[in-house]
């Protein structure tokens, strides 16, 4: 078999999405997702104008030496840019084999390793009595966990919540311009306390709560935090503090027993490596799209695994259909399965990308159509073309930049 076509489509059905397609001599087609949210042009060139090339004339079931040549071909390795273009390559090419086997690509992973996959949802308010609401809402909705995001009094826009402008229609995270949002740490660190204080009182204490910080504390910052939040046991407190820097989190464990989540903005797995030897977290974050695929995330699974290490897939709307199939049939897969982010997608992007897995009572499956079960509608997707859109910037009082 060989690789006679390859395709970029970017598409916006509300957000923007990179998907690339790979088409065989055999007329077999595998998709793989390329979304770098706010940077989606830089992967379609990166694919289009260097990689594509490559790959007509290949055995698509040549999976590792593809993803081994991309990598090390390109001498300049790692970076979200290239390590989403190279997931999209292998995520496609393991489409295509598991197609080629009639089989969904959860057993060539081995196999289901649980009934199904659990998932936690995103629950926000700008004030307690909204977030108590958002998170009734997420548990109508069968979601066995939720993460807990709430505005702070005295700034008007945060991470995790919904905003409205002066006539009360919801103001989009994304936009032509990027939106600034504001922040100050002490509010926030005597705020989060009372945040999880609340929803414990009215839930109980046995819903598994998490919280995002969104990389934004010091690490004595997020030391605090952890230890004031121990009361309330954590599922987890997520990017406690900048990811880039792996130290930091050497003083927050030290500190605190609430368990740790890091790891959606890293795409390799040296991003991991005192993390995991030093068992300084306990959750892995990344995505299939941004580490480069399944083929090194299943790896970093099984490294994570021999330090009790769990998966936790990041889910977020900016991941596609395309890159949550694959994640789903990783989840089903691997042994050391921790939770599943899911937000779901807006009915357009679901016709766009029609898919397998499903979602019943909080929880994920693969399905069981061969491959990663997503079938991309070219002409709807062509209908909605890409539209410029950024995250927003976070700004001190002051006008200081501060993380996002
Ligand atoms: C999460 C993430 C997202 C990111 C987004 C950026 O935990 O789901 O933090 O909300 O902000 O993926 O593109
Ligand atoms: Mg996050």
């Amino acid at each position: 078999m060989k690789i006679v076509d390859a395709k970029v489509v970017v598409t916006s059905p509300g957000r923007n999405f990179v998907t690339l397609k790979l088409t065989t001599d055999e007329g077999l087609t595998g998709l793989g997702d390329a979304t770098l949210n706010g940077r989606e042009l830089a992967v379609v060139s990166y694919l289009a104008d260097h990689v594509v090339p490559l790959l007509i004339g290949l055995d698509p079931h040549r999976v590792e030496d593809t993803w081994q040549s991309l990598y090390r071909g390109a001498y300049w390795r790692r970076g979200p840019v290239t390590m989403a273009a190279i997931a999209a390559v292998d995520v496609a090419l393991w489409d295509i084999k598991a197609k080629a086997a009639g089989l969904p690509l959860y057993q060539l992973l081995g196999g289901a390793s649980r009934e199904r996959v659990g998932t936690y949802g995103h629950a926000g308010g700008r004030d307690i009595p909204e977030l108590l609401d958002s998170v009734r809402a997420r548990l109508a909705e069968g979601y066995p966990a939720v993460r807990v995001q709430s505005g702070i009094p005295g700034l008007k826009a945060v991470y995790g919540v919904v905003d409205t402008d002066d006539t009360g229609a919801p103001v989009l995270h994304q936009q032509a311009r990027p939106l600034v949002e504001d922040w100050d740490t002490a509010a926030y660190l005597r705020h989060v306390p009372a945040v999880f204080e609340a929803v414990r009182a009215e839930f109980g204490a046995e819903l598994p709560l998490l919280h995002d910080v969104h990389h934004r504390l010091t690490p004595i910052q997020a030391a605090r935090l952890g230890k004031d939040l121990e009361p309330y046991r954590p599922f987890w407190l997520e990017d406690c503090t900048p990811a880039e820097n792996q130290e930091a989190l050497r003083l927050v464990r030290r500190s605190t027993t609430t368990p740790l989540a890091v790891g959606e903005v890293f795409n390799t797995v040296y991003d991991y490596q005192a993390l995991i030897t030093e068992q300084l977290i306990d959750y892995v974050r990344s995505a299939v799209t941004h580490f480069g695929g399944v083929t090194p995330l299943r790896k970093l699974f099984d490294f994570a695994a021999q330090y009790q290490i769990r998966s936790a897939i990041h889910g977020p709307e900016d991941i596609s259909p395309v890159g949550m199939a694959a994640a789903v049939h990783l989840d089903l897969a691997v042994h050391n399965f921790g939770i599943q982010e899911y937000s779901g997608h807006t009915p357009l992007t679901e016709a766009v990308f029609r898919h397998a897995y499903t979602f019943t009572d909080g929880h994920l499956h693969p399905g069981e159509t061969p491959g990663i079960g997503v079938e991309l509608d070219e002409e709807l997707a062509a209908a909605h073309p890409y539209e410029a859109a950024y995250l927003p910037v976070n700004r001190l009082h002051d006008g200081t930049v501060h993380d996002w």
